[in-house]
């Protein structure tokens, strides 16, 4: 890897990212993150919500959080860069970024289960 060092792709791709990148080519990798997207999101808004994560929660690993959506809440206003409460695909993808690789592990198992489209 040559590690591109770009003041914000530095940030992104510090660690455990690069193997990815390199496996599935960077466009491969974005349309990873896109299909993670659309299993999380709100269909009828096109974003992700709290309450569209809490139901996909499993999807991407997650333990099921009952009714507690605490921690749901601080995820997806961590990654709410425009403050709207919600998490649009950039906005998505720049938080899978900066989660544990672990599950992203999760994700890329199902997602390659997901294929056929
Ligand atoms: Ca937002």
């Amino acid at each position: 890897m040559g590690g591109k060092r770009n003041a914000d792709a530095r940030v992104v791709f510090e660690d455990y990212f690069p193997a990815m990148v390199e496996k599935l080519g960077g466009a491969g990798f974005m349309n990873e993150l896109s299909k993670g997207f659309r299993l999380l999101m709100d269909s009828e808004k096109g974003l992700i919500t709290v309450e569209s994560l809490k139901k996909n929660a499993a999807v991407l690993g997650l333990p099921d959080y009952g009714e507690d959506d605490e921690l749901l809440r601080s995820m997806l206003k961590e990654g709410d860069l425009d403050g709207d409460g919600c998490l649009n695909e950039m906005e998505f993808c720049v938080l899978m970024f900066r989660l544990s690789p672990d599950l992203m592990n999760h994700a890329r198992t199902l997602f390659d289960q997901r294929e056929p489209e």
